[in-house]
């Protein structure tokens, strides 16, 4: 049965919400002073509908992952038959299932070559973990035990687990958890907007590769086990890094033996226009996690796609490798992620993101560069980020770093349009099913947003 929503329905599920539920990264005192949650009760392709009936048009795509847009009979499909056929059972003990099977084949067609083999877990906090937990066993066999520090980047977001949060440079989540971890380090991201200063970006992108190089050099390249990067980094800001960064810190890794893992869990599944990111950059790595955009967010999963080097080195020495979750390789996860492929296929989602849907959203967004609020606009396919600032010119940010781009984002909200704040940058990241129409109307919502925050910070 369908719950209709009414204002009376709407209040106690906020007052139920704020007395029983802890929300990932929410100040609950804060939300409860705000009012409480906003309940979503539906979507349809790129439109959410909230308890009290109204429509957004979601910029986010979910959290950067309902990439074949909402309202898929076909996912739903999936699922239900696969939970009549079979709805559980584990892949450990000398077993496994159809799905599992298949969608190992089709992620190892699909990914760079070299990755034939894939891990599967439920997010992708557990892809991460399980690199770690793998890179770490690999190094081991190799007879070499004490290459085993991970180096990552400021900024950086892998998850939300232990050591997912340690490879993460986010200075919030580590002072809360005394983390990093020992044996995680971070370097500068390759962002020249915010650390560029007077380098032109390939100037920079040359200096935050050598960062890395430094960092290992430091460390002594028999002590560091893997570099792990976003090629994009998501939620740090939609950081693109400058042109040459990427193929100088590939350079990098593989002159001092350091594995190159690339976390592929937003930028993956069509998201910059390309299956994965590491097309577009260029990148071999040596193990690659996937989630989000796996399943469009229609079903928990995430995969580890592990290179031939480890693979074979893991196959061949390792023995068992004593680790794995109850939904590794769930079959019903499985069955709705190979929906989901055939869909971004059929449709040509990820060729129409590189060639109609990006460029026209990199269009849209250059006639917002000269707002005064407006200090950069990047984006590669349908990921895009907004930089705000008080001072074009000088590049230099308000002095509450975070307060800006929330006033933003609250007006977005306002004006019908789901974006998040990193920050105070602006980030965006639609359904790759947008149309033109839609695009446009996103930035137009953006534009107003922009304006009436300009007006609430006294600059217009
Ligand atoms: N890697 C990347 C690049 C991510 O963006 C994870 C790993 C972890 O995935 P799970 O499934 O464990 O959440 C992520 C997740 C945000 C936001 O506010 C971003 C993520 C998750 C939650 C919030 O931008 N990314």
């Amino acid at each position: 049965m369908t719950v209709q929503p009414t204002r009376n329905s709407t209040a106690r599920w906020r007052r139920s919400d704020l007395a029983h539920h802890l929300h990932p990264f929410t100040d609950t005192r804060a939300l409860a002073e705000a009012g409480g949650s906003r309940i979503i009760t539906g979507a349809e392709g790129a439109r959410l509908i909230d308890s009290e009936g109204q429509r957004l048009l979601d910029g986010m795509a979910g959290l950067w992952c309902v990439n074949v847009g909402y309202g898929r009979k076909e996912l739903a499909q999936a699922a239900y038959d696969q939970m009549l056929e079979l709805p559980y059972y584990n892949t450990f003990f000398k077993t496994a299932t159809p799905p599992s099977v298949e969608l190992a084949e089709r992620l190892s067609t699909l990914t760079p070559a070299g990755l034939a083999h894939a891990f599967f877990g439920s997010s992708g906090s557990e892809a991460n973990d399980t690199m770690v937990r793998m890179v770490r066993h690999f190094w081991n066999l190799e007879g070499r035990p004490t290459k085993k520090t991970f180096i990552s980047r400021e900024y950086a977001y892998h998850g939300s687990t232990m050591a997912a949060a340690s490879l993460g440079g986010m200075s919030a989540m580590h002072a809360q958890a005394d983390l990093p971890l020992p044996g995680f380090v971070h370097v500068m991201p390759p962002y020249w907007y915010d650390y560029g200063g007077d380098l032109s970006p390939e100037a920079f992108a040359k200096k935050a590769a050598q960062a890395v190089e430094d960092k290992i050099l430091e460390l002594g390249s028999d002590n560091v086990a893997a570099f792990i990067g976003e090629p994009i980094q998501g939620a740090g800001g939609v950081i693109i890094p400058p042109e040459g960064y990427w193929p100088e810190v590939q350079r990098i890794c593989r002159k001092y033996d350091v594995l190159l893992v690339i976390d592929e869990v937003i930028c993956g599944f069509g998201r910059t226009g390309y299956w994965f990111a590491s097309e577009y950059f260029g990148l071999e790595p040596d193990l690659m996690t996937l989630a989000k955009g796996i399943t469009s967010g229609y079903q928990p999963l995430s995969a580890l796609m592990v290179g031939d080097r480890v693979a074979t080195t893991l196959i061949d020495k390792g023995g068992e490798f004593f680790h794995g979750f109850t939904y590794s390789g769930h079959p019903v996860c499985c069955a709705v992620a190979l929906a989901n492929i055939d869909i971004l296929e059929r449709e040509h989602l990820i060729e129409r993101t590189r060639e109609e849907t990006g460029p026209h959203l990199k269009q849209c967004l250059a006639t917002l560069a000269d707002h005064p609020l407006v200090g950069e606009v990047r984006s590669l396919g349908l990921l895009a980020g907004i930089e705000l600032v008080k001072d074009k010119a000088t590049r230099a940010r308000f002095d509450d770093v975070g307060k800006v781009g929330l006033i933003c984002r609250d007006h977005c909200f306002e004006n019908g349009a789901v974006l998040r704040a990193v920050r105070d940058t602006m980030v965006m990241s639609p359904p790759l099913t947008v149309t033109r129409a839609d695009i446009e109307e996103m930035v137009d919502v953006l534009r107003r947003a922009l304006d009436l925050t300009a007006r609430d910070v006294g600059m217009s």
